[in-house]
C-alpha cells in the first residue's frame, strides 16, 4: 500500500494481474448466480469471485444449511451452483465489469477438474482458483487433506489452464502438513494460494431446541466467521513462510473490519476474501417505523405512545431475532424462557413514531379502549412487508435470519 497525497491506493497485483482494490468476495458468498455476479461487478469489490462450479448444476444440500450464530456462520451447502457451462457463458459479460474475474473450480471426482478447467479457462477468467477443500459433500473428503491427490489433481489442472492458477486450501493444524502441502504446491506448482476454506466438519448446537442447527450431514458444517480468523492468520502465516513470502496469498477467514483485513495484510496476505461478513449483509435491518394506534382519547398521551414504541421493538425483536418455537401437537411453546426472548439493543434501534388518531373510540361502539399490547401484532406483517417492498421477497418464516431471507430470495427468483 502507498500513501500519496490525499488517496490511499489500495490496488493490489496477484499473479501479475492488477486489483483495483485489495478487498473481495469469498467464494461462496453472494456469487452463485447471475443477478448475484452482476451485483459483484457493479460494487467497489476489487475483483469477482464466482461459486465453485461443478459439471452439472446443483440444488446443493437440503435445508436448513447455513446459520449464522454470534460466532460467526456454519455452511453445509453443498456446492449449490449453475454448472461450469452457465458461468462459461457468464464470465465473458462479467468482464466487462473491468475488474479480475477468479473462476474457482470444484468436481465430485478427480477427473472433473481438468474437465471445467479446460473449457473455462478458454472464456478468459483473469485467475482460476482450484477448490481443493469443500468439506460438505456427504462421503467426499476434502482433497486438500490428501497430499498425493492434490498433486495430482493439480498437476492435471496445471496442463490445461494458461492463466494464473491458484488453489483454495482448508486449514491445517500442524507446521508438518503445512510443511507437506508447500513442499506439493511447490513441485505443482501454483501461481497463488487462497487461505483459508472454511474450518470443515464443525457443529453447532442449539441447547433449546436440543438439535444440530444445519440438517445435512447431521449438523457437520464449514465454520465461518470471527472465530476462525487466529486459523486463518495462522496458515497465511505459515504458507507465507514456508515460500519465504515468494508468492502472492488471499487471506480469508473472520474477515468484518479493516482492522481483521490488516491482520491478513500483516500476516502476509497480497489481498483479502470477505465471506461470512459479506453473507451478514443480507441481514435485515429497521431503519423506520410508523404505527398509527387507534385508542380513544388518551389519558396521558406520553405514556401511551411510550407503550406503543415498546410494543414496536418487541414487535421488530420477534420479527429478526427471537426464536418461538411451538410444539404444534400440544400447542404449547418449546422454549418458554428468556434464553430465546432477544430484545434489540441501542445499535439496533430504529426510529419509532407513534401517531395516535384522536378519535374517541376511532368510531367503535365500545365504550372503552386501552393500548395494552396489541401494537406488537401488526409490527411483525408490517416488518414482513417491508422486506417483501424492498426485495421482492416474501418471508412465511420467523426470525428473518440471512438465511431465511436467501430462502425467500430464491423463493422469489424460482416464482419469476
Ligand atoms: O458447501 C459448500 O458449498 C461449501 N462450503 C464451504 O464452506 N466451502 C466450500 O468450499 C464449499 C463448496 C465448495
Amino acid at each position: 500500500m502507498t500513501h500519496s497525497h490525499d488517496t490511499v491506493d489500495l490496488s493490489c497485483t496477484i499473479a501479475g494481474v492488477r486489483f483495483p482494490l485489495c478487498l473481495m468476495n469469498a467464494s461462496g458468498a453472494l456469487c452463485v448466480t447471475r443477478e448475484e455476479l452482476e451485483a459483484l461487478g457493479r460494487s467497489r469489490t476489487g475483483a469477482i469471485v464466482t461459486k465453485s462450479m461443478t459439471l452439472e448444476a446443483r440444488t446443493g444440500n437440503p435445508e436448513p444449511r447455513y446459520y449464522p450464530f454470534a460466532g460467526g456462520s456454519i455452511n453445509s451447502m453443498g456446492l449449490p451452483n449453475l454448472g461450469y457451462r452457465a458461468y462459461a457463458e457468464l464470465i465473458p459479460a462479467l468482464k466487462t465489469f473491468r475488474k479480475p474475474v477468479i473462476a474457482s473450480v470444484a468436481g465430485l471426482c478427480e477427473d472433473d477438474f481438468p474437465e471445467i478447467a479446460r473449457t473455462i479457462a478458454r472464456v478468459g477468467p483473469d485467475l482460476v482458483e482450484v477448490n481443493l477443500s469443500c468439506p460438505n459433500i456427504p462421503g467426499k473428503p476434502q482433497i486438500g487433506y490428501d497430499f498425493e491427490a492434490s498433486e495430482r489433481l493439480i498437476r492435471r489442472v496445471r496442463a490445461v489452464v494458461a492463466c494464473p492458477l491458484g488453489v483454495k486450501l482448508p486449514p491445517y493444524f500442524d507446521p508438518a502438513h503445512h510443511a507437506a502441502m508447500a513442499k506439493v504446491l511447490k513441485r505443482a506448482p501454483v501461481d497463488f494460494l487462497s487461505l483459508i476454506n472454511s474450518v470443515g466438519n464443525a457443529l453447532v448446537i442449539d441447547p433449546d431446541r436440543e438439535s444440530v442447527v444445519i440438517k445435512p450431514k447431521g449438523g457437520f458444517g464449514g465454520l465461518g466467521g470471527p472465530g476462525i480468523k487466529p486459523v486463518a492468520l495462522a496458515n497465511v502465516r505459515a504458507f507465507w513462510k514456508a515460500f519465504d513470502g515468494r508468492i502472492p496469498i488471499i487471506g480469508v477467514g473472520g474477515v468484518a473490519s479493516g482492522t481483521d483485513a490488516f491482520e491478513h495484510l500483516l500476516a502476509g496476505a497480497s489481498a483479502v476474501q470477505i465471506g461470512t461478513a459479506y453473507l451478514l449483509s443480507y441481514n435485515v435491518k429497521v431503519l423506520k417505523m410508523v404505527a398509527v394506534n387507534d385508542c380513544g382519547i388518551p389519558i396521558n398521551p406520553l405514556t401511551v405512545e411510550s407503550q406503543v414504541i415498546g410494543c414496536m421493538i418487541q414487535g421488530v425483536s420477534w420479527a429478526l431475532w427471537e426464536n418461538r418455537i411451538l410444539d404444534r401437537n400440544v400447542g404449547t411453546m418449546v422454549n418458554p424462557n428468556l434464553e430465546s426472548y432477544k430484545i434489540l439493543s441501542a445499535s439496533d434501534m430504529f426510529e419509532a413514531h407513534s401517531l395516535l388518531t384522536p378519535v374517541a373510540n376511532g368510531g367503535q361502539n365500545t365504550s372503552t379502549a386501552g393500548i395494552g399490547e396489541p401494537p406488537i401484532t401488526p409490527t411483525l406483517a408490517a416488518v414482513a412487508n417491508a422486506v417483501y417492498n424492498a426485495t421482492g421477497a416474501r418471508v412465511r418464516r420467523l426470525p428473518i435470519t440471512p438465511d431465511v431471507m436467501l430462502a425467500a430470495l430464491a423463493d422469489a427468483k424460482r416464482r419469476a
